[in-house]
């Protein structure tokens, strides 16, 4: 069994509706959701001219592998309705998988852990609510601690 920590989130459409979809999706398809932190409305990172994100972060325990999971995200995304566009733009549903037991995994695909994700309040702030102590494989600190750290200060408030 593997344990996978994702951070859903979108800003376009009713994005309460379609997180909720994509944890329930995400229950059926790809892995028992075992945690899952409160909503957090968060200030757009990346492209700043675009509507307030609601970001959640999840722990799910699975069998899939880290690529089938990928694959299965990304047919959860496409059933609730995600059409790519813009790098950083706005989206109805973002499912990112942000870490994946302790591994360290470099695909052109799949990139374990998440290479920003230290560098963003909307990821960190949520997951300090549900996984506080998990310690990054490769930075070895701490959630809270990379929140410490944490160079970006656009807000991330709970709902
Ligand atoms: N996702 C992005 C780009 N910017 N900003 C916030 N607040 N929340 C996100 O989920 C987000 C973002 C690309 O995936
Ligand atoms: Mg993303
Ligand atoms: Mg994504």
């Amino acid at each position: 069994m593997n344990t996978a920590i994702l951070l859903i989130g979108g800003n376009l459409g009713d994005p309460e509706i379609n997180l909720a979809k994509a944890v329930q999706l995400i229950n059926e398809q790809a892995g028992q959701v075992v945690k899952q932190s409160a909503l957090y409305q968060t200030a757009p990172w990346g492209v700043v001219d675009q509507p307030d994100y609601l970001n959640q972060a999840l722990v799910i325990n699975t069998m899939q592998d880290g690529l089938t999971l990928l694959h299965t995200l990304l047919d959860i995304e496409r059933t609730i309705g995600r059409v790519r566009q813009e790098k950083w733009g706005s989206r109805v549903i973002d499912i990112d998988m942000i870490f994946f037991n302790d591994e360290i995994i470099s695909f052109p695909e799949l990139k374990i852990p998440h290479p920003r994700m230290h560098l963003r309040q909307f990821v960190l702030v949520p997951l300090q609510e549900i996984i506080p102590n998990h310690v990054h494989p490769v930075l070895h600190k701490t959630v809270s601690e990379l929140l410490l750290s944490c160079p970006d200060d656009l807000p991330a408030n709970k709902l």
